[in-house]
């Protein structure tokens, strides 16, 4: 069963801006937990005190999922994760020629025996610690690189290795640059050598593909794909937990144990203490997710909903609604009078011809029309108009 890492706490705080308390923290966990992911990443200790605290907090709350810290390739680093008490611990070191060369200035050789010893410390430490080492920019590191660096970090103690497409370079679509093929490399070099770790993935968003990537990388095997709540990262951000879990439920049944009720919940937390707010029109979660509105789609769905809609919000326990405006027709004021409990004015054939004819003025103002708090209002207005000619 695919696993899902959640890192909102760590990569989405690295959204410019944003900045999650210690009590947000610990209710994003809450919420992640419930939701059902596997691992959460909270953060990296050596950032702040804080960052330090809240990561011993969560980890010491008892929930469901694995907490893990994220730490540079250095010794005190990792050790200071440790001393949080955490149940995973994600180790990173770019392996890739450009990387070795004009950022840390050393040779393959000295970047392996320098992940091997900072892993192997971690491992001396904890017989049961999960550990992640990610090369870095994988998807754009020559891939004996990689498999070396990997292989080094397995035999020292790590369990998982993950791919990292840091800058958003692949593409399923592209020749050289699916991270499918990756995976499948990657996995087969490694057996080769007798190592079988767990291969995840985290997916950036640069070109809009993220999501894309993360499913390629599930169908080539991955086990664990990284995610943030609205997709929030460094730069465009990475893969979106909701459109990645509405996404594998197709594809693994719906027995799943995800609780996908908590979704919307926990996006309007993160959005609120982001000050980032949902777009409308955002898959799943967005205000606009399950609204119906052009005269067409209403009149279909008034009938049956499957005929404008693939999913199904009592999943993520939520309803289809209605939006009025200058694409409504005849029909989407039927049924907006019968919801706010006006039952017997739909019959009025004329009546309810009169208040479309109103809502499509109201709608040039270019805002949505509230549908419990104005069309009361605009059917008063019309009612006084049809009384009078
Ligand atoms: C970062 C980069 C990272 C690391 C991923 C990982 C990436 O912000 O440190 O450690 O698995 O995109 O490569 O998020
Ligand atoms: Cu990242």
């Amino acid at each position: 069963m695919i696993k899902i890492l959640d890192s909102t706490l760590r990569e989405g705080e690295q959204t410019p801006g944003v900045y999650f308390s210690p009590e947000a923290k610990l209710t994003i966990a809450e919420f992640l937990d419930g939701i059902g992911v596997d691992i959460i990443e909270v953060g990296n200790p050596a950032v702040d005190v804080e960052i330090h605290k809240s990561i011993t907090r969560i980890a010491k709350a008892g929930f469901k999922a694995k907490i893990g810290a994220h730490s540079l390739c250095r010794i005190d680093n990792v050790q200071k994760a440790i001393d949080c008490g955490v149940d995973f611990l994600g180790v990173f070191f770019s392996v890739s020629t450009a990387r070795l060369q004009k950022d840390y200035d050393i040779s393959l050789e000295a970047a392996t025996d320098k992940i091997a010893h900072v892993i192997s410390h971690a491992r001396e430490q904890r017989k049961d610690l999960l550990i992640r080492y990610t090369p870095e920019d994988t998807v754009r590191s020559p891939i004996e690189n990689v498999v070396k660096a990997a292989s080094a970090a397995i035999q020292a103690g790590a369990n998982i290795i993950s791919i990292a497409d840091t800058t958003g370079y692949t593409s399923p679509f592209h020749p050289q640059r699916s991270i499918y093929n990756i995976v499948k490399v990657l996995k087969q070099e490694l057996a080769q050598l007798d190592l079988h770790p767990q291969i995840e993935v985290h997916c950036h968003n640069d070109r809009g593909l993220a999501l894309a990537n993360a499913l390629d990388a599930y169908r080539a095997g991955a086990d664990i794909i990284d995610v943030t709540v609205m997709g929030l990262g460094e730069r465009a951000g990475i893969v979106d937990l909701a459109e990645l879990l509405i996404n594998l439920i197709d594809m693994v049944g719906e027995q799943t144990h995800w609780q996908l009720n908590y979704l919307k919940d926990l996006y309007d937390f993160v959005s609120d203490h982001a000050h980032i707010p949902i777009p409308p029109h955002h898959p799943v979660v967005g205000k606009n997710a399950f609204t119906h509105y052009a005269g067409v789609h209403v009149k279909a769905i008034a009938k049956d909903e499957k005929l404008y809609q693939s999913l199904n919000p009592e999943i993520l326990g939520l309803k289809n609604n209605l939006a009025l405006g200058m694409q409504s027709g005849y029909t989407a004021v039927e049924l907006a009078i019968k919801q706010i409990g006006r039952e017997e004015l739909a019959e009025n054939k004329e009546l309810v011809a009169n208040i479309l004819q109103e809502i499509k003025v109201i709608a040039k103002r270019g805002t949505p029309i509230d549908i419990e708090t104005e069309l009361p209002e605009i059917i008063d207005r019309c009612t006084i108009k049809h009384l009078i000619t």
